[in-house]
């Protein structure tokens, strides 16, 4: 079957195809840098173990050592995969040029290379401030009761604001700054309150920091648990959500779909959110059992949760997007591309679903489980296809071969 068969039989039920393909195109997906070295980034001991209650799995060989590396890889991933990215970066992926800094006195300066990798490729940028893997991080970081410890790291938010303004001026786009915290307790806590209040009050501190909402959107991230903080997690969902409503002016709500308990699902909660908020964030990751981070597949939840987006309205603007997940088993450059991949094809699928509403609010399920299951073996394929010629990305079948070549002749010379 070819695009314009496939294109008349969505047609035939009220699908314009080729401006599903237009819509796609231009909207803004961010591709995570961590998934290359294993969340590892450039500021600390790069053999000092992940932590924060976030673990990656695997050793497989090919990891990026140096920002170089990372920029090589990423390069190659942009590649790959359809669409239009943006790249989403972590605090300790900073690069010192003239003597490293920490985290509480890190500066504009030490992302300019990023600044000029996003130019070339003419690439918008989102931040996320590290508040894990460095000796001051132990258990609690922002909620900590020793006010020096939550000083520096209100410095870092603070510092992060600065950057992320500088990032969203130098590129031309918003840029979402993501406040994450693995603050929690592996065991049962004696006082639940103090360290959510002084979270609380860390965060305020941290946004006090005077930045432009038009240009650097701090959202606040919920978690349910994490390895090693097991019984208690200080920005949980409750906590996060209220913290985002009570500072709408300048905060959104953030939500990562591995941080929920295993039978809530993300896709219905995009709505339950924007019924409230006129911008929500998400992390798009493929959770097995907890928070595994796996590489996100085209599976039920990742198509629904895509439906959503867009029955929402979300690729308008009010859904800002990114992918979460890091898998160091397997072949890095890969994992990136089949996820973004994936995504971009779960957003497209939803785009060519016609809207079945009028029948919903016609009471009428009989005939939206007819079509909704007869949906399932129309010929997308040919359409995503197409999407990727458009967007001049190798289509399915094509691009492996190019990632087994690179791990030829790049990754596997790396130790
Ligand atoms: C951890 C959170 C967080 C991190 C990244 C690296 O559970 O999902 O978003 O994965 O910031
Ligand atoms: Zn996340």
């Amino acid at each position: 079957m070819s695009y314009l068969e496939a294109k008349a039989k969505y047609a035939a039920l009220g699908v314009d195809t080729d401006a599903a393909i237009e819509r796609l195109k231009s909207v803004p997906v961010a591709l995570h840098c961590w998934q290359g070295d294993d969340v590892r980034g450039f500021d600390t001991d790069p053999t000092k173990p992940l932590t924060g209650g976030i673990q990656t799995t695997g050793n497989y060989p090919g990891r990026a050592r140096t920002p170089e590396e990372l920029m090589a890889d990423l390069d190659l991933v942009l590649k790959l995969c359809p669409g239009t990215k943006k790249m989403n970066l972590h605090a300790s992926y900073a690069i010192f040029e003239d003597g490293w800094a920490d985290r509480d006195a890190l500066e504009p300066k030490h992302f300019k290379k990023w600044v000029d990798f996003c130019k070339e490729r003419g690439l918008g940028c989102d931040f996320n401030p590290t508040f894990f893997s460095h000796p001051k991080a132990n258990g609690l970081t922002l909620s900590h009761p020793d006010p020096e410890i939550r000083k520096f790291w209100i410095d870092h938010g603070k510092a992060c604001i600065r950057i992320s303004t500088y990032l969203a001026e130098e590129l031309g786009q918003p840029c979402v700054m993501n406040i994450w915290t693995g603050d929690g307790f592996k065991d049962i806590p004696a006082d639940r309150m103090g360290p959510r209040v002084r979270y609380k009050e860390s965060i305020d501190e941290i946004l006090s920091e005077p930045f432009d909402f038009n240009k650097v959107k701090p959202c606040v991230e919920s978690k349910v648990f994490g390895i090693g903080v097991e019984a208690y997690t200080v920005g949980s969902a409750e906590f996060s959500l209220s913290y985002a409503a009570v500072n709408k002016d300048r905060c959104i709500p953030l939500m990562d779909n591995g941080h929920y308990h295993p039978t809530e699902v993300v896709s219905d909660k995009i709505p339950a959110l924007l019924a409230f908020f006129p911008e929500i964030a998400l992390h798009i990751t493929r959770p097995i059992r907890w928070d595994s981070d796996h590489v996100v597949l085209l599976d039920d939840e990742t198509k629904e949760l895509c439906k959503e987006i867009v029955r929402c309205g979300g690729l308008e603007g009010s859904v800002n997007m990114a992918l979460d997940y890091f898998d160091a088993s397997i072949n890095r450059i890969s994992a990136w591309t089949v996820g973004f991949r994936n995504v971009q094809k779960a957003l497209l699928m939803a785009l060519v679903t016609p809207d079945l509403t009028a029948m919903q609010n016609a009471d009428n399920w009989t005939e939206i489980m007819v079509i909704q299951e007869e949906l399932k073996t129309m010929p997308f394929g040919e359409i995503w296809a197409e999407y990727c010629r458009v967007c001049g990305a190798p289509v399915d079948g094509e691009w492996f071969a190019t990632v087994k070549k690179y791990e030829d002749e790049v990754l596997s010379k790396r130790n």
